[in-house]
């Protein structure tokens, strides 16, 4: 039994270092023509493959610009007065077994009341929408004049819509919104056939320098700051940085509704430049606290990987809720990535 149990761990371990190593969305190139607008135009002024919603209608504008881009020579200027503007940077083919990946980055023009949003649609043969990846919204604080570029990215699974025959990759702008894109990027690669009952636990999606379904929390009001880093060890694009200088700090999720009866592993990956962090799983029955299991692996240096927190069943039975923490004090420079949830 035991032999069978470290053959498995050998296993697990060697596909692992395969896999980071071998990251099929690092080496497969984008598939949106033109994602930055620097090759040729169609006639309808955006590059071939792209097209914009409603089709036909004078309440938008959206055009190439060279005044302002993020990356030179040209961004995609839309100005939306219908309720929503839809661009379309991709519509492809979608191969069973896929997960797809998804960013574009935007910036409002001064005056303007942008709200965006950037999602993937899985359309069956008749070409109907019948599934979507979630949906990545930004708003930038209004009349701010915030000019400056964010990235929202978003990421889908085609194994969630086994009917799905081919997909797009959409941005919307809202009505009285005028902004400029840029930098459209989407890849489509082998799904990981891990289970994960944790929502962005790849902090793969995005919506400026907010990650959907992670907040924040400080013991007092001082300056940490979450921010996406490229810096990339795993599969995907982005990581979470955090740093600060707290008592405590901590990122965690929402409250995840659990099962009585069944055990939880957390695994994750983090590195430090500066102080350190670990990785918690608590245990809420209703409003109150019944447990905490914490990671006896800091973070170091170099990225490495935690799968320590294990909470039997025994001792959660009674638990409703998890929260998915991840712990600073003192003077921190850490990042985190590739939390992974499992019932066990
Ligand atoms: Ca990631």
């Amino acid at each position: 039994m035991r032999c069978v149990f470290w053959i498995l761990t050998i296993f697990l371990v060697l596909n692992n270092v395969v896999a980071f190593g071998d990251d099929p969305k690092q080496a497969a190139r984008s598939l949106v023509n033109w994602g930055s607008f620097d090759g040729a135009l169609s006639d309808n002024g955006l590059p071939a493959g792209w097209d914009v919603y409603p089709v036909g209608s004078t309440q938008y504008d959206c055009y190439t610009v060279t005044d302002v881009s993020r990356s030179p020579p040209r961004g995609l200027r839309v100005a939306s007065r219908v309720p929503w503007t839809r661009v379309i940077a991709a519509q492809l083919p979608v191969e069973a077994g896929t997960q797809q990946a998804g960013k574009a980055w935007v910036r409002s023009i001064p005056g303007s009341d942008c709200e965006w949003l950037l999602r993937i649609d899985y359309l069956n043969e008749a070409g109907v929408t019948i599934g979507s990846s979630p949906t990545v919204s930004l708003r930038p604080p209004q009349g701010t004049g915030d000019a400056e570029w964010k990235l929202i990215a978003v990421e889908g699974n085609s194994a969630a819509f086994p009917q799905a025959k081919r997909l797009i990759f959409v941005a919307q702008q809202k009505e009285g919104g005028v902004a400029v894109w840029d930098d459209f990027d989407f890849r489509q690669f082998t799904a990981s056939d891990e289970t994960n009952l944790l929502n962005n636990g790849g902090f793969e999606l995005l919506a400026g320098n907010e990650f959907p379904g992670w907040r924040l929390f400080t013991t007092e009001p001082v300056d940490v700051r979450l921010s996406p880093i490229f810096r990339e060890p795993l599969r995907g694009w982005l990581s979470v940085r955090i740093v600060g200088e707290a008592k405590s700090a901590v990122l965690s999720t929402n409250r995840l509704p659990i099962k009585s009866g069944t055990g939880y592993r957390l695994g994750g990956w983090h590195s430090a430049v500066a102080g350190t962090g670990q990785f918690k799983l608590v245990f809420w029955k209703e409003g109150m606290h019944i447990a905490t299991v914490r990671s006896t692996k800091p973070a170091r240096a170099e990225w490495s990987a935690s799968d320590d927190v294990v909470a039997p069943a025994e001792t959660v039975r009674d638990a409703t809720h998890v929260t998915v923490e991840y712990e600073m004090s003192g003077k921190f420079d850490v990042a985190v990535d590739a939390l992974r949830l499992r019932a066990e």
